[in-house]
């Protein structure tokens, strides 16, 4: 799939020190060290696109693009995938109800999405494939799955043939990255798209991996499986797995993917007999109006709308990190606002000589740590105070130019 065309990468010289990361499977921060020297492996879940990038996502993939920044920054070369969703029951529920093509509504949306990271100043993924694009792979592993004995059929009545599940329980245990109890974990399959009451189903969390062929749906042939479509997590293994190889370094996503998503790709993974993530880093949900920000439910903020309006990007950046990438928090127009004006006092400070290596070298030292934009922002706060003054004082060894810095790890462009 096209993706978008990545910002210039202003060059900063890297620190050469390593990215401390929350992973969500320990329950610490811990640092990273890629499995192959000298190159991270990133994979972030991707959008479903039956509806515009909305701010949560953005906080989702800019926390992702912070990452890369950092990893770069630690002195790796950073190689990363992102799949599409477009094959889905959500999609081809609205392609429906709107009576358009499910391909048709699904490249309008991945076109509004890449315009939207490329007006970010998102550093695009080298991989970004689609459900679609990658489905003869898709089909492969579901097949050596059925060969390995994991998959087991399900009769379904409004279908000729069965549908098919991966069986868990051939591996062990299901929680290894969420960690949760049994009750956790049944409080929130049935909303995030699992069925635990089908029947026929040897577990209650055993994940759909082939789905018979309906009427008025899109169906693949999967050889001894039948006409059908693939179930949700085994198009994020099979995406990570053709690109990055499993395992990988960093699984990332929204906090919502932590369970049944994350959980259950690694379940494929360990069935495939490969282990999956290393480390996995989860962004805090975006709320609006008091829910969390989600097409189900409607209340959503769009980049498009924002940037067709006029807002700056770089203030909608700035707003995004404002906010530390794991925590839950509400998008509100006054905060877009205050982070207007930050911008202008940034740019201006960027104008009037910014050169400061003490900035510089505590941005570094906040992105590293955890992604601590908050601390990075404070920095900058006093810098653009501070002023041209801030250069007499600084006795600081490394580069000092603020607003390169600011590009290079931030993303955010203080020269016009
Ligand atoms: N296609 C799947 C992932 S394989 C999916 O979850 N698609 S999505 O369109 O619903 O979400 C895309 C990404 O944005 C995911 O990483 C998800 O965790 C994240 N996300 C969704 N809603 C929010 C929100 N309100 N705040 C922050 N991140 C969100
Ligand atoms: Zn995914």
């Amino acid at each position: 799939m096209q993706s978008w065309t990545s910002p210039s990468l202003s060059p900063l010289p890297p620190s050469g020190r390593p990215l401390r990361l929350f992973d969500s499977r320990i329950g610490r921060v811990a640092p990273i060290t890629p499995l192959t020297p000298g190159r991270a492996r990133l994979y972030v879940c991707g959008i479903t696109p039956y509806d515009s990038t909305h701010l949560g996502h953005a906080s989702t993939y800019h926390a992702a693009d912070l990452m890369r920044r950092a990893l770069h920054d630690s002195g790796l070369e950073v190689e990363m995938a992102q799949n599409v969703t477009d094959v889905d029951d959500p999609l081809l529920e609205r392609a429906d109800r709107d009576g358009v093509d499910w391909e048709e509504l699904a490249a309008s949306q991945v076109e509004l999405f890449t315009g939207d990271m490329a007006a970010l100043r998102i550093i695009a993924p080298e991989t970004f494939r689609s459900v679609s694009e990658a489905m003869d792979g898709i089909i492969e592993m579901v097949l050596t799955l059925h060969a390995r004995g994991r998959a087991y059929p399900v009769a379904a009545s409004d279908a000729e043939g069965p549908d098919w599940y991966l069986d868990l329980a051939v591996d062990g245990a299901l929680g290894d990255v969420s960690g949760w109890t049994e009750q956790q974990m049944l409080e929130v399959f049935a909303e995030r798209g699992g069925d635990p009451e089908r029947e026929g189903k040897r577990g209650p969390f055993d994940p759909l991996l082939w789905r018979a062929e309906r009427p008025g749906e899109p169906v693949w042939e999967a050889g001894l499986l039948g006409r059908g479509r693939p179930g949700w997590h085994v198009e994020c293994v099979c995406i990570a797995q053709e690109a990055l190889d499993l395992p990988f370094d960093i699984q990332a996503g929204g906090s919502d993917l932590i369970f049944p998503h994350h959980d259950l790709s690694a379940a494929h993974s360990v069935a495939l007999g490969r282990p999956f993530a290393t480390t996995y880093a989860h962004s805090g949900m975006v709320g609006y109006e008091g829910e969390k920000m989600s097409k189900s439910l409607g209340n959503l903020v769009f980049v498009h709308r924002l940037v067709r309006d006029g807002v700056d990007p770089m203030a909608i950046r700035l707003v995004l990190m404002a906010h530390h990438y794991r925590s839950d928090w509400e998008w509100s127009a006054q905060e877009l606002e205050l982070a207007g004006t930050r911008l202008a006092r940034y740019r201006t400070a960027a104008q009037r000589d910014g050169h400061s290596a003490a900035t510089v070298q505590a941005l570094r030292a906040a992105l590293r740590d955890d992604l601590d934009t908050a601390t990075a922002l404070d920095a900058l706060d006093s810098w653009a105070a501070g002023g041209s003054s801030a250069r007499s004082k600084d006795v600081t060894e490394g580069p000092g130019d603020v607003a390169a810095a600011v590009d290079a790890l931030f993303g955010i462009t203080l020269r016009g």
